[in-house]
């Protein structure tokens, strides 16, 4: 029996550490690891489902080949590289390079990802995407607001007084967060949450505020209005360390409580309560989820929000700030998307940055020069996870040739021609970062893959050789075997002195890892200053340099389709990920669409009916379960669930951008609901 040391990779803020017991090859058992102070509980449901994920009868075990009559047959890996090379040099001869598209999705944390794109851009370059599905236009805010993405330690929270929980449902997508949350409201702090529909976070929250979707710019400046109304502000600050207070002043005096309330369709006496709380109890943190930041209007909105921190002086302090991500463990180079560590590909002649990957289905048609032939999809399901999926599922069907590498029978790797089997994350070591805690984590190999399980990177060393590459060319990967995995994973740590001893051992804090966001309270803004006014986001991005609120494009009731659908995460899932299993499906059965009392009346629809939520785009059937909690007019449906449950919630959004950061505007998405 040998225990290590390990750490969940998914997409979740959490990035637990874990100790992984194994014996005679096989893991029998998944604890905590209390080296990682921001999860030292251990991992929730889906980490312990691991046991059964791992060994699961539905993991993809060796390459599959799509037959005739569109079923999938067992093929050697010399049979499913050969046809995979022919397609590629076909495709580079015939249309260039970039009629190859390369697409990844969240599936994984780890350095070693990079080397996909590195592969391609040894190949001649490929199309890409650009954009991000999760978190950018959040991202682009903080970075115009405050200059970095830069939060303090995720326990800095259990110091505030206030803590505003703003469209985060951390009960659910950041459990161990909620520890710190506890450990602040036991020493007399006071939670709000904002959030159109009451969630278990809520649960335990002083005042909840439901806003209509894609008003919280609005009632952001509605706040401030408030604020700077009754002089609670900190004049001190805003002189020293704010730039465009007198603009913002002057354009929040039009944000009167009326208003606002008016718009947000919040009652006035509770934005009033919170005005106040935010006037009078200090230090406040003000943490705003992701959910939020999926409105074509976002961007503005988290700039909105962000002013309220500066106005009262609640920056650079113990307990106050502002949480959002902590790119701290993002040492090895800029941020693509949450996982990569790796440079994003620009322009440059190699690589063709030309898709965006909100509008992926419709960009993807679009390309003309070259046509797209040949696709390639690692570590995401864009078939189920990208807006629009009618869109993306004809863009994957225009194409002559698709690869996927995947564990298991996902919608999109249904659509493929080849499916290729992926490691989990007990078969490769890797250094995985995080995005709410700081720590760098080494996601160790524990056992041998099963079945004809290759990790990615020798899969692209032998599609590599087929294609004439050299080992000079084909050097960025790591040397065969786990030894050079390891010396490859050494090599990126040495510029930051740390070894893989260190990490074996437990979680290292990254080394720029702050206890405090801010405390020097320099702002690495174009002025140095938290910028309320950015020339900045009117000239890259064409929005005011002042954060107004406008509707999201799919802004309120329009006759035709009155429902705001929200597709939050669900609880028991990450995204696609986990929902097939059978533990899992004890808890939760299946999606489902969720609708206040009122809502359903009207339709005359009761708990349990089949009925059909659609819009011009697309439709689904789906159970109704009645939610006492929701605000009129919203309905609700968990992404994640694929065509094996009915559908993806996808078939109803649209493939739009957000207004900063190339984002997905995911919930700006009306439909109507009726009997099935
Ligand atoms: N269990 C679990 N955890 C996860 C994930 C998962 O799939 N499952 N995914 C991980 C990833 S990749 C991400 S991006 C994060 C996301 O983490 P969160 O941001 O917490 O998750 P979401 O569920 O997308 O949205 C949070 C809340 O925003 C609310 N919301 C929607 N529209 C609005 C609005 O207009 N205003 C306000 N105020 N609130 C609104 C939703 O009702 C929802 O409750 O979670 C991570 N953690
Ligand atoms: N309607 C709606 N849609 C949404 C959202 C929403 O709120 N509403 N949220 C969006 C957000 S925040 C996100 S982050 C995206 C997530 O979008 P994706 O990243 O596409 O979602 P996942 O379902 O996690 O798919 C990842 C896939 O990677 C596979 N995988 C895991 N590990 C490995 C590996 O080591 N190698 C390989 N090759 N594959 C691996 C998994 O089996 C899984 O099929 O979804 C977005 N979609
Ligand atoms: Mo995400």
């Amino acid at each position: 029996m040998a225990v290590h040391t390990t750490a969940c990779p998914r997409n979740c803020y959490s990035t637990c550490a874990l100790r992984v017991t194994v014996e005679h090859g096989r893991i029998t058992a998944i604890d905590p690891h209390e080296g990682n102070r921001a999860t030292s509980e251990g991992p929730c449901l889906k980490g312990l489902s691991y046991l059964e994920r791992v060994y699961s009868p539905e993991r993809i075990l060796h390459p599959l080949r799509r037959t005739a009559t569109g079923g999938f047959e067992r093929v050697s890996w010399d049979a499913a590289l050969d046809l995979i090379a022919e397609r590629l040099l076909t495709a580079r001869r015939e249309h260039g390079p970039q009629s190859v598209f390369y697409y990844t999705g969240s599936g994984t944390k780890g350095l070693l990802n990079g080397c996909g794109m590195a592969f391609w851009r040894r190949f001649g370059g490929c199309t890409t995407t650009y954009g991000d599905l999760c978190w950018p236009a959040g991202l682009e805010a903080t970075r115009l607001t405050f200059g970095d993405n830069r939060q303090s330690a995720p326990w800095d929270i259990a110091e505030a007084r206030l803590i505003v929980l703003w469209g985060k449902n951390a009960s659910e997508t950041n459990l161990h967060q909620m520890r710190f949350v506890h450990q602040a409201l036991e020493q007399g702090a006071t939670l709000v949450v904002i959030d159109p529909r009451r969630t278990p976070t809520a649960d335990r929250a002083h005042l909840l505020l439901q806003p209509r979707p894609g008003t919280d710019g609005a009632l952001a400046l509605g706040l401030a209005h408030l604020l700077i109304e009754a002089g609670q502000v900190d004049h001190a600050f805003i002189r020293d360390h704010v730039l465009g207070f007198e603009a913002y002043a002057a354009l929040v005096k039009a944000w009167t409580p009326a208003r606002t309330a008016e718009t947000c369709g919040v009652p006035e006496g509770q934005i009033r309560e919170l005005a106040e709380l935010m006037g009078k109890v200090a230090p406040m943190s003000l943490c705003a989820g992701f959910g939020m930041q999926r409105y074509t209007n976002a961007g503005q909105a988290m700039r909105a929000i962000q002013a309220l921190l500066p106005l009262t002086g609640n920056l650079g302090k113990p307990g106050a700030g502002w949480v959002y991500a902590n790119l701290a463990t993002q040492i090895f180079g800029p941020v693509k998307d949450p996982l990569d560590f790796y440079p994003p590909e620009r322009p440059d002649g190699v690589v063709r940055v030309s898709v965006s990957t909100a509008r992926l289905g419709a960009d993807m048609a679009a390309q003309q020069e070259p046509p797209l032939k040949v696709g390639w999809v690692e570590r995401g399901n864009p078939a189920c996870q990208n807006p629009e999926t009618p869109a993306v599922l004809r863009a994957l069907r225009a194409l002559d040739f698709l690869v996927v590498v995947d564990e298991r029978l996902t919608d999109t790797a249904r659509e493929a021609h080849l499916i290729l089997p992926s490691k989990s994350l007990f078969e490769q070591t890797d250094v995985i970062g995080a995005y709410w805690h700081a720590y760098l984590q080494l996601r160790q190999k524990v056992v041998e893959p099963p079945g004809e399980v290759w990790p990615e990177t020798e899969v692209y060393r032998a599609l590599g050789q087929r294609l004439g590459m050299t080992s000079d060319d084909l050097a960025f990967l790591p040397a065969p075997g786990d030894a050079g995995v390891e010396a490859w994973l050494a090599a990126r740590l040495a510029p930051h002195s740390i070894t893989l001893d260190q990490l074996r051992e437990g979680p290292v804090l990254a080394p720029g890892a702050e206890p405090v966001a801010f405390a020097d309270l320099r702002f690495t803004t174009p002025s140095g200053k938290v910028e309320l006014f950015s020339e900045e986001a009117s000239a890259r991005w064409g929005v005011e340099s002042l954060p107004d609120h406008h509707p999201p494009v799919e802004g309120g009731p329009d006759g035709r389709y009155p429902l705001h659908l929200l597709t939050p995460n669900t609880k028991n899932g990450i995204h696609s990920q986990f929902l097939p299993l059978q533990v899992i499906r004890q808890l939760m059965p299946g999606p489902s669409l969720e609708m206040g009392p009122e809502d359903a009346l009207a339709r005359g629809l009761g708990d349990g009916d089949r009925v059909r939520v659609f819009n011009g785009r697309g439709a689904l059937v789906l159970p109704l379960r009645i939610h006492l909690g929701l605000r009129p007019g919203v309905v609700v449906a968990c992404n994640g669930f694929g065509a094996e449950d009915g559908g993806s919630v996808n078939l109803l959004s649209a493939g739009r951008e957000t207004d900063l950061g190339h984002g997905a505007a995911f919930h700006d998405n009306l439909v109507d609901v009726a009997r099935a």
